[in-house]
């Protein structure tokens, strides 16, 4: 038996440092690092199970060929090199008939590594000149939306987060989605910080809070003007910082005017004296730091909602203290030299078209010239993207070539024409960067792959061949790679991060301390630059340049909000085909407000049917409070088999594209529900 070092691959904050046992070359534990510095030997449940994942009997091992229907899993086994000469001559077909654009790749972060992520794919779509796919399915209104604030995305360094005497966790479950700064704040609270949760249900992080604020969805941006009318009003305001490090404090005076703590009562559902009393904690109590999360921007108005909480810690002169400010996102600490890897330069000119990824629906149906083939990857499109019944009808299109490369298979290969069988991230080199915590991790190969799997890297490399291109960059060997995305001066945290330190340590830490932007007790806006309560540039972008609250739109007179957030034990639909997992999560519930229940007759256990313009699904319903009266709620994307109907989630929710980045907002939809006949 050996111990080995390994990283956790999901699309999770915390990247976790991993320690895994291995007999025989094969895995049997998988368990937290001790050694790490962030993560410190503790993970969650889901990849613990890990072994159950990796050696899954559903796991693809060899690629496949549909001879079925579309929509069934009927293939049968060919090889690689017949898989490759079809995808060659599909795509060949294609790009003459329709041009290179008609071919779209569709991938997102099943697999975080940064070459099996966006890496070697990117290099072979950019030289084919495929459409362009828009990656804004996750956080980008947010994302944009504390940019314009902040400048960047850059936050405090979450190790700092146990100095902090208030924290608000504002539309994050950090229980589920972010454990690590679950862990982080129970050590502040053991040195007396209060933990304020911020949502729109009881969800698990509320039940552990020292206060649960239940607000409306979508109002969260009122509630932050709420805020800062009290702190203005109060002389709560740090004026010295105010006046050094931020740009129209006298616009957001004038526009907090409005929000009275009556009126956003009514906008909010918080009374007064709650949006009083959370408003002196925050002004009163220093370090205070805010996790702003991913829920509460997956709507209309997500840019504008993070944009004005994002105002909040300038105002009371937070930052440049440790343990206050606020994370949203940390991305911008670990930018990598992204054209040396991904090679734009590879792209034909003009530049192919780029296509929504919350739009694939429309896309798949409408777009001109059409799209022909698409190749699937780190990515489950027919259970992820919203307008589920748009989405599948496009991918059941008979003249589609589609091609899935997974573990397992997802909904999505239901509707293949070839599946490829990938290798897990620990069969795989690759370079690990976190959202949230400063290190860089590097991962090697604990494992040989699997069957005849292939990890993303290989197959594009080998695919690239395949397609006669003949660019050096496709020679590149994994290590090859990792360099180039290390080798970026413009990253001033990257100085001195160095491949050899790496391959012998694991993991090391950005080089924070020594920037001069972005310490971890400074402020983390790009130099020069200020907090802008008002911004030129949202002015520019034909935006409102001040914070402010917008209502969600309504584009159906169905009464109910319907929130579908992820759950514990899945990772999005990663984890959904795990007999352990889904025996944790039991089953997918519809939560519904007693209120609401009696009005319709339901009780809990009993099945209901929830529907709009886009379709319905069926549920059994959890009649309960944690869910405020008008929202309902389900938690976690279920694959087809464990739905009743084959209908999920997705099914209800819209291709609407957020106020800001092009974000989804998978919760500003609306539903009716009954009782199910
Ligand atoms: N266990 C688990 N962990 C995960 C994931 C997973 O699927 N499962 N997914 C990963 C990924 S890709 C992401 S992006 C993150 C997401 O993780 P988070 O950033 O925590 O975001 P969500 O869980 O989508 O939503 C957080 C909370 O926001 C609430 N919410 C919805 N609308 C509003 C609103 O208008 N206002 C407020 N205040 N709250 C609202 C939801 O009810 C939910 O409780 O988690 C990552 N980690
Ligand atoms: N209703 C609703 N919908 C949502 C959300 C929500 O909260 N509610 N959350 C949204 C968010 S925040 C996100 S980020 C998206 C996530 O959407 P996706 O990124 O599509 O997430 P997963 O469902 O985890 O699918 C990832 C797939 O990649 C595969 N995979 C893993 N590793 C590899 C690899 O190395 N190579 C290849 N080829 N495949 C691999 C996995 O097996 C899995 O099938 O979903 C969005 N959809
Ligand atoms: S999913 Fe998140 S908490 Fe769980 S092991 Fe991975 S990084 Fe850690
Ligand atoms: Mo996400």
């Amino acid at each position: 038996m050996k111990r080995v070092r390994s990283v956790c691959p999901l699309d999770c904050p915390d990247t976790c440092g991993l320690s895994v046992d291995i007999e025989d070359g094969k895995i049997v534990r998988v368990d937290g690092h001790p050694d790490h510095p962030v993560t410190k030997g503790a993970i969650c449940q889901k990849v613990r199970r890990f072994p159950e994942r990796v050696y899954h009997r559903g796991r693809i091992l060899h690629p496949l060929r549909r001879k079925g229907p579309k929509g069934t899993l009927e293939f049968e086994r060919i090889s690689w090199s017949e898989a490759y000469a079809e995808i060659k001559s599909q795509f060949d077909n294609i790009i003459s008939k329709y041009g290179p654009e008609a071919i779209l790749p569709y991938s997102f972060y099943g697999n975080m590594g940064v070459l099996n992520a966006e890496g070697m794919d990117r290099r072979f779509f950019n030289r084919l000149g495929a459409s362009r796919l828009e990656r804004t399915i996750c956080n980008s209104a947010g994302a944009t939306g504390f940019a314009y604030t902040m400048g960047a995305n850059a936050g405090i360094d979450p190790e700092d987060t146990i100095h902090s005497n208030l924290i608000l966790i504002w539309g994050c479950n950090v229980i589920s989605t972010n454990m690590h700064q679950m862990l982080l704040a129970n050590e502040a609270r053991k040195r007396g910080a209060k933990i304020v949760v911020i949502d729109v249900h009881r969800n698990r992080s509320a039940k552990w809070a020292d206060w649960f604020v239940q607000i409306r969805p979508g109002s969260d941006a009122a509630l932050a003007l709420g805020m800062m009318h009290v702190l203005i009003r109060d002389h709560l305001v740090d004026e010295a910082f105010v006046s050094e490090y931020t740009v129209g404090f006298d616009a957001l005076k004038a526009q907090v005017e409005a929000y009275s703590p009556e009126r956003v009562a009514e906008l909010t559902g918080v009374s007064p004296e709650d949006i009083e009393s959370l408003a002196k904690l925050y002004g009163t109590t220093t370090p205070s730091f805010i996790r702003i999360g991913n829920g509460l921007q997956h709507h209309d108005n997500g840019g504008m909602i993070v944009r004005t909480i994002a105002c909040l810690p300038a105002l009371t002169g937070q930052w440049g203290v440790r343990g206050g400010g606020a994370i949203k996102g940390n991305s911008h600490y670990a930018v990598h030299n992204v054209a040396g890897v991904q090679r734009p330069d590879l792209l034909p000119r003009p530049l192919p078209r780029l296509v929504n990824m919350n739009q694939l629906g429309d896309v798949l149906q409408t777009a001109d010239p059409p799209v022909k083939a698409l190749f699937v990857y780190n990515s489950n499109p027919a259970q992820v993207a919203p307008d589920q019944n748009k989405v599948r009808t496009g991918l059941l299109r008979s003249d589609l070539f589609t091609v899935v490369h997974d573990l397992f298979p997802t909904d999505t290969c239901k509707y293949a024409d070839i599946v490829l069988p990938a290798t897990s991230h620990f069969e795989n080199l690759d370079l690990y960067k976190s959202y949230w915590h400063l290190y860089l991790q590097l991962h090697k190969p604990i494992i040989e792959p699997l069957g005849e799997s292939k990890s993303n890297f290989t197959l594009f490399k080998e695919l690239a061949k395949v397609m006669g291109f003949t660019e050096s960059c496709f020679d590149d060997t994994e290590e090859d790679m990792i360099r180039t995305a290390l080798d970026y001066k413009r990253n001033p945290y990257l100085e001195g991060v160095t491949y050899e330190d790496l391959w012998e340590q694991g993991w090391v830490k950005l080089n924070i301390e020594s920037a001069a932007d972005g310490t971890s007790t400074g402020i983390p806006t790009p130099t020069g630059k200020k907090v802008a309560f008002y911004s030129e540039r949202m002015e520019r972008n034909g935006l409102v340049p001040v914070p402010t609250h917008v209502d969600l739109q309504s584009d159906d007179s169905y009464p109910l909000y319907f929130t579908t957030p992820p759950n514990h034990h899945f990772l999005n639909s990663t984890g959904a085909n795990v007999a352990s997992l889904t025996a944790a999560e039991r089953r997918p519930v519809l939560q519904i407000h007693p209120i609401d229940a009696a009005c319709r007759s339901i009780d809990t256990g009993q099945l209901v049917r929830i529907f709009n313009d886009r379709g319905e699904i069926i549920l059994v319903a959890e009649v309960t409070t944690d869910v405020q009266p008008g929202l309902v709620l389900s938690q976690g994307l279920w694959w087809d088999d464990d739905v009743l109907g084959y209908q999920s989630v997705n099914t209800l929710t819209s291709q609407r594209i957020a106020d800001m980045g092009g974000g989804a907002t998978f919760f500003s939809t609306r539903v009716e529900v009954v009782k199910a006949g």
